[in-house]
């Protein structure tokens, strides 16, 4: 009956839309085809299963304590399958170095290599998903206030080294699944306080990249991540979007708009078709900044239907690659991948869904008030309706049928833990 209701109303929507020229069937195959990478950070608070592991730093917190979060790579591996099974679509991961297979084996960040991956491999390809990498220049002791930025030699060039190592596996995993890894790469280097060699730091910074990129990768694509602050590191950031949107200009590399990590009254979607101009390509955070914090867990907020929105607008789906980057400690932690990962979604929906040939016509002709009455009007359209029937025929639960299986989950799995 239910089944029944849904497809009666996918049916009444989709001849609403056919209405705005918009082919709902068409828009359903794209959406089939939009993967997110998702972060495995979620699963255990950010932790990593280094054996020598220590606090997390590097300018990021997560809080809470909700029980159960994921001890070992088993557990997360199984998070990470339950809360994917709750999700329409085929997705890529974002594994963190940290998260190594690392066996009980001391390796520091500098001796790392792709066997510690390969069985992140084996998995990936026994589940169907591709893999992403990142770079971990956090919770080490060598992490201090700057990485690659740092005045001194040593350190900078063990992080250099270890960001080597990392494009090395990126690329691995790139081969081994035959589509490339995108390796995103984020340093926290900054100051708490009022300090005078930016200059120095930034120059540094950027020499350490030039470094580390001279090697050829086939298989692995560079994204650069920068940000406004960090935790403990309020004053200044080396790693700034500006320095960051120049580098990946001049030298082709894919920028990262993590949302989050913006002033509270910028917009990152304001940022796509400005950037799109000059980088390749795209990387997105998608996350929720909240006060200090930007990493709340992903909804179906106006930024971030906005940034989707400019994304379809500028017509760069095949360019932006979709990563996820949220950490909520405390609330159930599956539950968070499944609601961050579905408002994306839907922001991807309903952007599809804009008959933006439409406006765009009538903007061009300069009638200013049907622009606005049509952007008015999508809001209420039935957007709902296809991502049930998109939920329906991907086999995952509809709307918020899935607490129920978080709570059995929660249940039988994580509350044991
Ligand atoms: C931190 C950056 C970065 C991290 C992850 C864990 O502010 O957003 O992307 O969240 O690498
Ligand atoms: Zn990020």
């Amino acid at each position: 009956m239910r089944q029944q209701n849904i497809h009666q109303a996918y049916a009444i929507a989709k001849e609403r839309f056919a209405e705005n020229d918009i082919d709902t069937e068409h828009v359903l195959d794209k959406l089939q085809d939009f993967h997110l990478s998702m972060h495995c950070w979620q699963a255990d608070d950010v932790t990593g299963f280094e054996t020598q592991a220590g606090a997390l730093s590097g300018g990021i917190q997560s809080t809470g304590d909700h029980p159960g979060k994921a001890r070992d790579i088993d557990e997360l591996r199984m998070d990470i399958l339950k809360a994917k099974s709750l999700i329409p679509g085929t997705h890529r991961l974002n594994l963190h170095e940290i998260y190594g297979d690392f066996q009980g084996k001391v390796v520091d960040r500098d001796e790392v290599d792709a066997s510690y991956f390969q069985t992140w491999i084996e998995w990936a390809k026994e589940n169907d998903t591709k893999l992403d990498f990142n770079s971990t220049s956090f919770s080490h002791p060598k992490s201090g206030n700057l990485s690659l930025s740092n005045p001194d030699k040593g350190i900078r060039d063990f992080w250099i080294e270890h960001t080597k190592r990392c494009r090395d596996i990126a690329n691995a995993i790139g081969e081994a699944q035959g589509d490339a890894c995108i390796m995103n790469l984020w340093v926290h280097d900054g100051c708490k306080d009022a300090s005078v060699n930016h200059y120095l730091y930034r120059r540094l910074l950027k020499e350490s990249l030039d470094e580390i990129f001279a090697k050829q990768q086939p298989m692995m694509k560079d994204s650069i991540e920068g940000k406004v602050f960090g935790i403990g590191l309020e004053s200044f950031t080396v790693g700034s979007h500006d320095f960051y949107t120049a580098y990946a200009a001049r030298n082709n590399k894919i920028l990262t708009i993590d949302t989050g990590h913006y002033h509270p009254t910028e917009s990152p979607a304001d940022k796509v078709s400005a950037v799109l101009q000059f980088v390749p390509e795209l990387m997105l955070h998608v996350s929720r900044p909240v006060r200090w914090d930007s990493d709340h867990v992903t909804i179906m907020d106006d930024p971030t239907q906005e940034l989707f929105s400019e994304i379809v607008r500028a017509d760069a789906l095949e360019r932006v690659h979709y990563g996820l980057d949220f950490f909520d400690g405390s609330i159930n932690r599956i539950g968070a991948y499944v609601i961050g990962s579905r408002s994306a979604q839907k922001c991807m929906l309903r952007a599809l869904l804009e008959p933006r040939q439409e406006i765009s016509r009538l903007e061009i002709a300069g009638e200013g008030y049907k622009v606005l009455a049509l952007l008015e009007e999508q809001k209420a359209m039935p957007w709902q309706a296809v991502y049930d029937e998109f939920c329906l025929r991907n086999d995952v639960p509809v709307g918020q049928d899935f607490i129920h299986e978080i709570e059995q989950y929660e249940t039988t799995v994580i509350s044991k833990r």
